[in-house]
C-alpha cells in the first residue's frame, strides 16, 4: 500500500501509548526510554543520510575499548544517543560500545525512581559509513537490581540476557527502521523523514518457517572450529539450496534473514577466539528479537540469553536465526 494509507497506520508514539495502556501500572517511564531513542534514532538517521555532504566521514584518530579506529560518525552517535537518555533523566546508567566504563547518569541518587539501564551500541558496521552501505544502532534496556538509594553498579550491567525489559535496533538502510521487543513480538517502524514520525510498517515481524540463507564471513573459514567447517561444506553440497548474503553489518544482515529467514553466523576464529560480537550490546538484544520472532540464537552450546556475563565488553560465538537452521547448525556443534 502506498504511503498515504500507512500514514493512517499507528505512530510509534501511538504504539507507545497503545502498549502503555495494557499495563495500568506502568509509570509511563518505559515509554519515555523509547521516546529518547527514538529523538536519538532520527538525528543519527539524518547525519548518516548527509555522511557524505558534511565534514563527518572517515576516522577521527581516536581507537576505542576495543582498539578499533573510532569513526566520526562512530562518536556523533554515541553522543546523541547518550545526551538524549541523560537529558531526560529517565535512565539511572549507561553501557556503551564506545565507552570503556558503564556511564553513572547522577541523578539516579536524586530521582531514585529512574530504574532503567541502557546498554547500546551507538553505530554497528561502521566500517561501512564510507562506502555507503547500512549501519545500525542496537540496543537492551533492564531494570537495575543494585538498591535505588546509590548509584548504579558493574552487577546491573552483568545481567542475562533473559531479564532484559525490552531490545531493539534502529537500521539507517534505503529507509530508517525502528525495531523493538518488549517479549510481546516484534514490531518495526519506518521513519518518514519529510514529517519525522516513524510509521507501524512491520506489524509482529515473524521469521519464516525455513531459511535458506547463510551470512558469515567466510574469508576466515581455515580457523573455525571442525564443526563449523562441515556445517558450511555441507551447506555447499550440490543437492542444497543455500545462498550466502554479507553485508557486513549485522544489523542488515540480522534484518533480512528476520524478513525472508536465515541463520548469521559469526564463529570464533585465530583472530577473534571468543568470536568478535559482544555479547551485552550486541548478542543479546538481536537474541531477544530474533526468539520473539520465533527463532533461536546460541553461541556454541549455550542459549545467548542464558550465559552469565563477566564483563561489559565481553564476546562470544554467536549464530542466531529460523530455528529450523539452528537445530541443522546445533547437529554439528
Ligand atoms: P568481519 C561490524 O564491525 C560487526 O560488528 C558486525 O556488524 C558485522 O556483522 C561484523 O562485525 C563484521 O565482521 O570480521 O566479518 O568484518
Amino acid at each position: 500500500c502506498n504511503i498515504q494509507s500507512k500514514q493512517s497506520m499507528h505512530t510509534l508514539g501511538e504504539f507507545l501509548i497503545a502498549s502503555q495502556q495494557k499495563h495500568p501500572a506502568s509509570t509511563g517511564e518505559f515509554s519515555k526510554v523509547i521516546h529518547a531513542l527514538r529523538l536519538a534514532a532520527k538525528v543519527v538517521s539524518h547525519k548518516v543520510n548527509k555522511a557524505g555532504l558534511i565534514d563527518i566521514i572517515g576516522a577521527n584518530g581516536v581507537t576505542n575499548a576495543q582498539g578499533e579506529s573510532q569513526q566520526k560518525l562512530d562518536v556523533y552517535a554515541h553522543e546523541t544517543f547518550i545526551g538524549s537518555l541523560t537529558n531526560r533523566k529517565i535512565v539511572c546508567g549507561i553501557a556503551s560500545e564506545e565507552a570503556d566504563d558503564f556511564i553513572e547518569v547522577h541523578n539516579s541518587t536524586e530521582n531514585p525512581e529512574s530504574k532503567y539501564i541502557v546498554l547500546i551500541d551507538p553505530l554497528d558496521g561502521s566500517s561501512n559509513i564510507d562506502v555507503n552501505v547500512s549501519l545500525g544502532t542496537i540496543f537492551s534496556i533492564y531494570k537495575r537490581i543494585s538498591p535505588s538509594t546509590g548509584p548504579v553498579t558493574q552487577e546491573d550491567f552483568l545481567q542475562k540476557g533473559t531479564e532484559q525489559v525490552a531490545a531493539g535496533y534502529i537500521l539507517y538502510g534505503t529507509s530508517t527502521l525502528f525495531v523493538y521487543t518488549t517479549g510481546n513480538g516484534v514490531n518495526g517502524f519506518t521513519l518518514n523523514p519529510a514529517i519525522g514520525t516513524f510509521y507501524l510498517s512491520h506489524p509482529d515481524i515473524t521469521l519464516p518457517p525455513k531459511g535458506h540463507i547463510y551470512s558469515i564471513n567466510e574469508a576466515n573459514f581455515a580457523t573455525f572450529p571442525e564443526s563449523i567447517k562441515d556445517f558450511l561444506k555441507n551447506r555447499k553440497a550440490e543437492d542444497q539450496k543455500y545462498t550466502t548474503r554479507y553485508i557486513g553489518s549485522m544489523v542488515s544482515d540480522i534484518h533480512r534473514n528476520m524478513l525472508k529467514g536465515g541463520l548469521y553466523l559469526y564463529p570464533p576464529n585465530q583472530k577473534s577466539p571468543q568470536g568478535k560480537l559482544r555479547l551485552l550490546y550486541e548478542c543479546n538484544p538481536i537474541a531477544f528479537i530474533v526468539e520473539q520472532a520465533g527463532g533461536e540464537a546460541i553461541s556454541m552450546d549455550q542459549r545467548i540469553m542464558e550465559i552469565d556475563p563477566n564483563t561489559l565488553h565481553q564476546r562470544v560465538p554467536f549464530f542466531c536465526g529460523n530455528k529450523e537452521m539452528v537445530a541443522i547448525l546445533k547437529s554439528y556443534l
